[in-house]
């Protein structure tokens, strides 16, 4: 099994101290390129700043809110006597979009990619007995190599500000939670599991990576507690009698137990909840435990207001409220991987996830994405920094897949949102991730990309490495909007029947279709951006998807309303939510409850 550092979320067992570091910590721009001695000294004049958050939406000045560059965080711990000969560590869920870490002013690791979990080794850099200063540098640039694809541009006034080739405001920071954790020396570093079904049981199959030379033993315990099967050995297989398994809006978790012994000494203790499922594709049917099913719900952004892309379960929770009770059963993590707390909701409420890697802004040009036309590169697949992109969006697939592989919910990857795949470069390229996604993943999901518009099926030279067929169609909205939906409805026909002869055996999901709606806008006959235009441009489009049955996923764009960068398609924002941004239904949100019969009041 590949992995770099364990991966493994956070927890506390009867071996593991896992202290959570948010607060107030320090904070301090880099405006000048003053920050040499930070490190070992200290911020000079810090402010303060919540950790976890983004800083952009707390400022009142759009000097601070729209800073690119390197910025600081600073704090101090202190480590128990008790975690003596402990392996002592920092775990932060995510730094957008790469960090350097210092200890004492030490530096202690570094990563790239501000979506995903880092864990740093502390040992060697700890004061004993005292307080640690822990500074974290971090940087919020885009690149045209590195994800989410952008590019920094410096102003007359000598600023720089960060051009995301992309639809969403580049919010950044140190996003989600730090921990501070005590392991053992000799620990679990990873697991694995995949799922078969036999008759009435269910049959796990599993690997455990750990270091130091002990027996491993397995416990699975049932949601009452009840230990219903265990092993021994660092592979093989479970045989769960009797399973309940893992169903789509009726999920059952069983509690995995992982031991390191010595004799019958527990060296390590580290459990994880997991649901038991099989999910698959069988021509153009998707199969959960072996039965078709239809995706219903939304391409969904991690945001909201004030806190941007900052972590908060208080949002995340009344997010999956939002989603029961609209009917929905799944999302795709747009266009990044979201935070580990949505897909353990997800699991627990049974919702299917696919889940999304941060390479968007791949396209060569797009309507409002002004700047992937503007900047110095308008191909990214057949160039001398290509390589470079691909190694990056390898390593982030790698770590996304090494986070989530175990997640039930987790049912396909999507490892790129609308690239350029009209390009013949993009073939080799996308040959390598789609190999790599499926070496990467024990369960061998499903892999897609979502599809620009202008890939269309005598286009897209990409499409036959997808095991499913994500579309972003936008007919009645970017084509034929207004008084040209009756074209909308024909030309997304043609598209359909194009795709039924080309792929006649393959399951899409129509991954994006949406209208902008200011709820302040209500007009009758409707035009565009009012509420009633978004509820006939939504029936439109559910009029074509009832008519195609290889069409066995819907997900609207958007679940709520986001921020983006500004410009002149957007009104502060993109408007395309069934919920605003401040998590209230508009009136698409009933129609929407009564087609995917939402039912909980
Ligand atoms: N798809 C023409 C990517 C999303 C955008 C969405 C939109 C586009 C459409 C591409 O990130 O928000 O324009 O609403």
């Amino acid at each position: 099994m590949q992995s770099k550092t364990s991966m493994l979320y956070p927890r506390a067992s009867s071996t593991r101290q896992v202290v959570d570091l948010s607060g107030l910590w320090g904070f301090m721009f880099d405006k000048a390129g003053e920050s040499a001695t930070w490190a070992k000294a200290g911020l000079p004049k810090p402010d303060t700043m919540p950790v976890p958050s983004a800083f952009s939406d707390f400022f009142t000045d759009k000097e601070s809110r729209d800073y690119a560059g390197d910025f600081w965080y600073e704090t101090t711990f202190f480590v128990p006597e008790g975690w003596r000969g402990m392996d002592i560590g920092l775990r932060f869920g995510a730094a957008a979009h790469r960090a350097v870490v210092y200890v004492n002013g030490v530096e202690v690791g570094q990563h790239e990619g501000g979506f995903l979990p880092f864990y740093v080794c502390i040992n060697d850099a700890l004061v004993e007995g005292g307080a640690n200063r822990l500074c974290v540098k971090v940087n919020n640039e885009l690149h045209e190599n590195r994800l989410p694809v952008g590019r920094t541009a410096t102003g007359y006034d000598g600023r720089k500000l960060a051009k995301g080739y992309f639809d969403f405001y580049n919010y950044s920071g140190l996003l989600r939670p730090v921990y501070l954790v005590a392991k053992p020396k000799a620990a679990i570093s990873d697991f694995w599991v995949r799922h078969e079904l036999r008759g009435s049981d269910g049959l796990v199959e599993y690997q455990v990576e750990a270091t130091g030379n002990y027996a491993v033993k397995v416990q699975v315990l049932d949601e009452m507690g009840k230990e219903v099967a265990q092993a021994q050995g660092d592979k093989g297989v479970i045989t769960v009698p009797n399973v309940r398994l893992w169903q789509v809006r009726d999920a059952y978790l069983y509690s995995f137990v992982f031991r390191l012994m010595d004799g019958d000494k527990v060296v390590d203790e580290y459990c994880e909840e997991i649901g038991i499922r099989t999910f698959g594709i069988k021509g153009k049917d998707f199969l959960l435990n072996g039965k078709p099913v239809y995706m219903k719900g939304f391409g969904k952004h991690e945001e909201s207001d004030i806190m941007g892309r900052g972590f908060d379960l208080g949002v995340i929770k009344r997010d999956f409220e939002l989603m029961k009770w609209i009917g929905a059963n799944s999302f795709r993590t747009a266009h990044y991987p979201h935070c580990e707390e949505v897909y353990q909701l997800a699991d627990r409420e049974g919702f299917l996830v696919i889940n999304e890697t941060a390479a968007v802004g791949l396209m060569a040009s797009t309507l409002n994405f002004f700047d992937a036309a503007r900047g110095p590169q308008t191909n990214f697949f057949g160039k001398e920094t290509t390589q470079e992109l691909l190694d990056c969006h390898i390593t982030q697939m790698q770590e996304l897949i090494q986070r989530d592989k175990n997640r039930a919910c987790v049912v396909g990857w999507c490892v790129a949102n609308e690239p350029e795949t009209t390009d013949e470069d993009a073939v080799p390229y996308f040959e390598k991730i789609f190999a790599k996604a499926k070496e990467f993943d024990p369960q061998k999901r499903p892999c897609t990309f979502t599809s620009l518009m202008t890939a269309q099926p005598d286009k897209c030279k990409c499409y036959h490495l997808c095991d499913f067929i994500s579309l972003n169609r936008y007919y009645g909205w970017y084509v034929f909007g207004g008084p040209e939906m009756a074209m909308a409805e024909m030309a997304f026909h043609k598209e359909m029947k194009d795709w039924a002869v080309k792929c006649p055996d393959t399951p899409f999901v129509m991954a994006e279709y949406g209208a902008d709606t200011h709820i302040v806008e209500s007009k009758l006959p409707s035009v565009m951006w009012t509420e009633e235009y978004q509820i006939e441009y939504l029936d439109m489009c559910h009029r074509i998807f009832d008519a195609y049955d290889f069409i066995n996923g819907e997900q609207v764009w958007s679940f709520a309303d986001f921020q983006t960068s500004e410009g002149i398609m957007r009104v502060n924002g993109n408007k395309k939510g069934i919920f605003t941004r401040q998590r209230q239904p508009k009136a698409i949100a009933h129609s929407l409850k009564a087609r995917w019969g939402g039912g909980v009041v």
